[in-house]
């Protein structure tokens, strides 16, 4: 494959951008090579401005749960642009996106848009401590919750596990002291934390698949006690679904696995690929917000008319009958096919959630990992090999040990098929160091 025209545009990039794209995921640090640029998408596949085809698993890291440029989505936004691009009045395509998101997820007794995953917990956050006039929060090593302050201490997740840094600069201790982390899936220290600080915890906030250390899934009966221990504490728990949102099922993963958060955040699904976040909840809780209660958040893009509309689209597709099962279905069958060719290739396994699913390079290990510290002893190396190599066979995944890979609806037989053959190719030659 040639990368003429990426690397010019990342020459002209890194004398304009900070590391030459504006996100750090994007900047292939820990897989080596250059970040490509992409030109256009459609369906499972992506093009880069070279014209290299690759069948595609970010999905603009889960947004796309369609596939790139689905019809429907691009007309909704298109008829939307007709009548302008924002106003910052209440416009009613808002109310349209809200009621669906509401149906979807019984827990939303009110909602509020935002324009990212990042706003949305921040202001989630906020929101607790200001209706139980608290100042703690506890979070869970590995999960990412954007990069607000109080999310960027010790083992953030995604961006910061990539790039092995442990914190960022920038974050004020009064910030960071005002966070607990805690290893996930470990109940016992959790419930030993709320017995010495509980007085003082607003909320536990939790990725509850987490999707941003690799794809590390709840332990039977974690979700549940983690619901136990905010009610026998009075803290609320927070269930971070921006990326587990309208992914793992319809009603997310407090739909999947029956556990009813206080408050829960949602962005990508939800925008269709356009800027949303969002957060919401009880009702008692969320009437705390301005301009009826004392917490503020505001935004001039919040409820913009045209991502509204790529949301609204999005949702009245995957809402259909028979379109997770579909998708559990293409899912399983990539998945089961990939454990396979990892194990068979003896460098490790896979495992997933609905249509977000991870690849482990841990050979030898005896289950999935189960938090931050057994993540960690992924052949970080070998993954940056095996990266370069699946993408040079046209198949293009998260340039990170420390990502979930995504399913669209747009995946079919053939593109799995595909997949599969790229793979056992990029475990043969990467394989060898
Ligand atoms: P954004 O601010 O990036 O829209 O959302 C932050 C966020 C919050 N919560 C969860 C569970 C998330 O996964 C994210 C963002 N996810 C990363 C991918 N791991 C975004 C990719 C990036 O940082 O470029």
């Amino acid at each position: 494959m040639r990368h003429e025209r990426s690397k010019k545009l990342f020459d002209r990039a890194i004398e304009l951008i900070p590391g030459g794209v504006n996100s750090p995921v994007r900047a292939f640090k820990a897989v080596g090579g250059e970040p490509l640029f992409m030109q256009r998408g459609e369906g499972a596949y992506i093009y880069d401005v070279d014209g290299n085809r690759y069948i595609d698993y970010v999905g603009s890291w889960g947004p796309l749960i369609l596939g790139h440029a689905y019809p429907s989505v691009v007309e909704e936004v298109a008829r939307a642009a007709k009548d302008g691009m924002s106003f910052g009045w209440a416009t009613p395509r808002e109310l349209e996106l809200a009621e669906r998101v509401m149906h979807a997820v019984p827990s939303l007794e009110r909602v509020r848009f935002v324009n990212s995953g990042t706003e949305a917990t921040m202001s989630a956050v906020r929101l607790a401590r200001g209706f139980t006039g608290r100042d703690l929060i506890i979070k869970f090593a590995g999960c990412y919750h954007g990069h607000a302050d109080a999310f960027l201490s010790e083992g953030a997740g995604s961006g910061l596990a990539t790039l092995g840094i442990p914190g960022s600069a920038g974050v004020p201790k009064g910030a960071a002291q005002d966070t607990l982390t805690l290893p996930y899936n470990d109940l016992t220290r959790l419930e030993d934390c709320l017995r010495e600080h509980g007085k003082s915890v607003a909320a536990v906030i939790v990725e509850p698949v987490v999707g941003n250390m690799g794809l590390v899934l709840p332990l039977p009966g974690f979700l549940q006690g983690l619901r136990a221990a905010c009610d026998a504490h009075g803290a609320l728990l927070i269930f971070d679904e921006v990326m587990t949102g309208f992914r793992v099922a319809l009603g997310g993963a407090q739909g999947r696995f029956g556990v009813k958060p206080d408050l829960s955040t949602f962005g990508k699904v939800i925008g269709g690929g356009l800027p949303v976040g969002a957060y919401g909840g009880r009702k008692d809780v969320m009437n705390k917000v301005a301009p009826i209660g004392p917490v503020y958040q505001a935004g001039t893009l919040s409820g913009n008319p045209l991502a509204m509309a790529a949301g609204i689209a999005t949702l009245d597709v995957i809402a259909r009958p028979g379109f997770y099962e579909a998708l559990e279905e293409s899912s399983a069958a990539l998945v089961s096919q990939l454990n396979e060719a990892l194990g068979g290739a003896g460098v490790g396994r896979a495992d997933h959630v609905g249509s977000m699913f991870g690849m482990y390079f841990m050979a030898g290990a005896a289950h999935p990992p189960r938090d931050y510290t057994e993540v960690k002893q992924a052949d970080t190396a070998l993954f940056g090999r095996f990266f370069r190599a699946l993408l040079a066979e046209g198949v293009a995944i998260a340039p990170s040990a420390f990502e979930a890979g995504f399913i669209s609806a747009a995946h079919q037989r053939q593109h799995i098929d595909a997949t599969v053959t790229a793979v056992k190719r990029a475990l043969a030659s990467s394989s060898k160091g």
